[in-house]
């Protein structure tokens, strides 16, 4: 077996004016505790370091700027590196990203995978984008990533990390069983996934009681259409007035959760995630060479 034992570290709610350096102690602190429980792995949620920002609309593009990180490592998450490096854990966690590509500069929903070493192996870029451009005064609050963020270009890839394929997605992408399909097209036998996302959804709150049930839904689903593990990982509880759900889950290959965070705070859940289990799912219902038929799905590839 290749058991990775895992931690989803979900975080409590981060205040506007919270310091990177504030959310970075909260993180070692959950990283300390998962050293504890011997874990190999710990996955943060999606924008670790500070407020779910795109729900403010802020005309001076300066002030946007100002949470966004134009290095990684740098000296706010310094001590987070250093201290899973001593510890030997590897890490992911998410944060809006400045970056030079193709001569420009872009703006994107990242989340990076660090090795045990202390070496980023992985960038991953968020592809869905939710929410709208323009500031839309009848909300309660705004939901402003199709403003503050690029597409990624990049789309959906994995990593050789602890002796199997890891690969990432974040928030929105959890929904779109694409996601999951590329992630296992490239070989992902465990999925990490970070999410922000409001319990009142303004475009249609007739479904705001189905938040939790929608997010178990899309991560248990894609587990267990593709065989592999999925890690859904919050940042939750009241932020800024605005209501975030918690539910952080481990899922199986089967699509059964194994653990499951009960607080809306910072708190750790552990699994061992066996990677060797996703054979039960993909040498079997979901064995892509013998039962996919990409020649029938020509219609998802199109625009
Ligand atoms: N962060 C993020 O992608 N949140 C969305 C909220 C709903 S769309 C406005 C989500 O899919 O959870």
């Amino acid at each position: 077996n290749r058991v990775v034992r895992t931690a989803a570290a979900q975080m409590g709610p981060i205040a506007r004016d919270e310091p990177r350096a504030s959310a970075v102690a909260r993180m070692i602190k959950l990283l300390e505790q998962a050293a504890r429980d011997k874990v190999d792995l710990v996955v943060f949620p999606e924008l670790t370091l500070t407020s779910f920002f795109p729900r403010w609309f802020m005309p001076d593009q300066s002030e946007v700027d100002a949470y966004f990180e134009t290095e990684m490592p740098n000296a706010a998450t310094a001590p987070l590196f250093a201290r899973a490096h001593a510890l030997g854990i590897a890490f992911s966690f998410g944060y809006a990203e400045i970056c030079r590509h193709d001569g420009r500069l872009h703006h994107f929903n990242t989340s990076i995978l660090v090795d045990g070493a202390g070496q980023i192996i992985d960038r991953y870029r968020k592809v869905h984008l939710p929410g709208h451009t323009n500031h839309e005064l009848w909300r309660p609050f705004q939901h402003l990533e199709k403003r503050y963020f690029d597409p990624s270009p990049f789309g959906f890839q994995s990593v050789d990390l602890l002796g199997g394929k890891i690969g990432q997605a974040i928030c929105n992408d959890r929904r779109w069983p694409e996601t999951y399909r590329e992630l296992a097209l490239s070989g992902a036998e465990m999925a990490l996934i970070g999410y922000n996302t409001p319990r009142h959804y303004p475009p249609a709150p007739e479904h705001d009681h189905l938040q939790d049930f929608h997010n178990h839904l899309s991560l248990q689903s894609g587990a267990y259409a593709n065989g592999m593990w999925v890690i859904g990982v919050a940042k939750a509880g009241l932020e800024e007035g605005c209501d975030l759900i918690g539910g952080s889950a481990i899922v199986a290959p089967t699509g059964e959760i194994i653990a499951q965070a009960r607080t809306l705070g910072d708190e750790i859940i552990v699994a061992d995630c066996d990677l060797a289990r996703c054979a039960e799912i993909r040498t079997n219902i979901f064995d892509f060479a013998q039962h996919r038929r990409p020649d029938a799905y020509k219609r998802i590839a199109g625009r």
